[in-house]
């Protein structure tokens, strides 16, 4: 049996239950997660922004210890610290071959199924199947997923810090060195310094990013990003951020804009704050609903400007995850101070919560 936070009904609260674990099947591992953080995709899934079938165990930014390995699974063993990754990438189909792993045709499907390759999921609640979100799970003392999802890691990397990594450093971080392309001396505008955006920030300082512009509502959120390597803070709710931007920029506006809320007024917002021929980001999941437009003639084809998709920042995980991993051990990657509260299971709903207040980058839970 393992402890689980469970999503059985969108827009309920999450319940903690225990379920039952099956055995890892061939291509699979059991791990014990150490930590996992508290993601805003987490949140999104339970409140119906991110459609993804229920009941589930939500939570796919983790990292732990392999338990169990399945048949064939060879370059994992038990004792292990892994991340695990939310797209399994397999490094042999058309995607991963064209390093775009994150969008792994075998990795995808189980996004859309909630099971795990084959479509189904190990978890059980009185012998009915509960499915993990993003072949995932981690909201659970222990999971199951893909060897192909599950990256090992250097074992000096403690835990809590090596969960961030599965998720927001990953996709923030990735989303600056992988997806935009900064050059040195670029000036770079962030809307939005939650987990994520403050990754972006980091990330843009380690692409040579000159002028980082940090957005958001909330002060205590702009006094991180400056720490973060943020030079610049704008609150929202004080003013125009795009006059402000155009202001900071010389009137030209940003060379790279991203942007990391999914709303549809911020994504409008990072787009005109990007100069012309510049590059707009968007990393933050709207609504499906949400949908973005611009004059065919002068928001793009005058402007000569970029709008483009983010996805998992771009990343490689077999090859960004140890990276990551390196830079956070060599004292180049910011981690600690990701980490705002270190939480029960229990505490994950009130985790919900935390997410808007100023005071949280992340909320960790931590597994004994
Ligand atoms: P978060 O809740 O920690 O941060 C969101 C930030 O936006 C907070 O600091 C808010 O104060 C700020 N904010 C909200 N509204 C506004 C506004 N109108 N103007 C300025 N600032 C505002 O979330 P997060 O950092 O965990 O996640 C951010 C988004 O990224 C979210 O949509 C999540 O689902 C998405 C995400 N995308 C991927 C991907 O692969 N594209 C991966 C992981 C997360
Ligand atoms: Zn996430």
């Amino acid at each position: 049996m393992t402890k689980a936070a469970v999503c059985r009904e969108i827009g309920k609260p999450l319940e903690i239950l225990d379920l039952e674990l099956q055995a890892p099947k061939a291509g699979e591992v059991r791990v014990r997660l150490g930590a996992s953080g508290v993601c805003h995709s987490d949140l999104s899934v339970q409140n119906g922004t991110l459609l993804q079938p229920v009941p589930a165990v939500l939570g796919h930014e983790g990292a732990g210890t392999v338990v169990e390995v399945g048949e064939g699974v060879e370059h994992l063993a038990v004792g292990d610290h892994v991340v695990i990754s939310w797209v399994p990438q397999c490094g042999t189909c058309y995607f991963c071959e064209r390093d775009q792993g994150e969008l792994c045709e075998v990795g995808s499907a189980a996004l859309i199924t909630g099971g795990l390759l084959d479509g189904t999921s190990r978890f059980l609640l009185q012998g009915q199947p509960v499915l993990q979100m993003a072949a995932a799970g981690t909201f659970s003392e222990e999971t199951v997923v893909p060897a192909i999802g599950a990256v090992k890691i250097d074992p000096d990397v403690p835990l809590e810090q090596a969960a961030l990594i599965g998720c927001g450093v990953l996709t923030g971080f990735g989303a600056a060195v992988n997806t935009a392309s900064i050059r040195q001396g670029d000036s770079v505008a962030v809307v939005g310094c939650g987990g994520v955006g403050l990754n972006v920030i980091q990330g843009a300082r380690h692409a040579g990013a000159e002028r980082i512009i940090a957005v958001d509502m909330v002060d205590g959120k702009l006094e991180r990003a400056r720490q973060f390597g943020a030079t610049d803070t704008l609150n929202a709710g004080a003013g125009d951020p795009v006059a402000q931007v155009m202001e900071l920029t010389g009137g030209r506006g940003a060379d790279v804009s991203f942007e990391v809320i999914g709303l549809e007024q911020t994504i409008e917002q990072s787009f005109n704050m990007a100069r012309r021929g510049g590059q707009t980001i968007l990393v933050g999941v709207p609504t499906i609903e949400t949908n973005f437009t611009t004059p065919a003639a002068f928001g793009l084809v005058f402007a000569e400007k970029t709008v483009k998709g983010c996805w998992y920042g771009s990343s490689n995980v077999h090859r960004d995850v140890p990276k990551l991993a390196r830079l956070y051990m060599e004292g180049e990657l910011m981690l600690d101070e990701l980490i705002s509260r270190e939480i029960a299971l229990e505490d994950v709903n009130s985790a919900f919560e935390a997410m808007g207040s100023g005071d949280v980058a992340r909320s960790v839970i931590k597994y004994s």
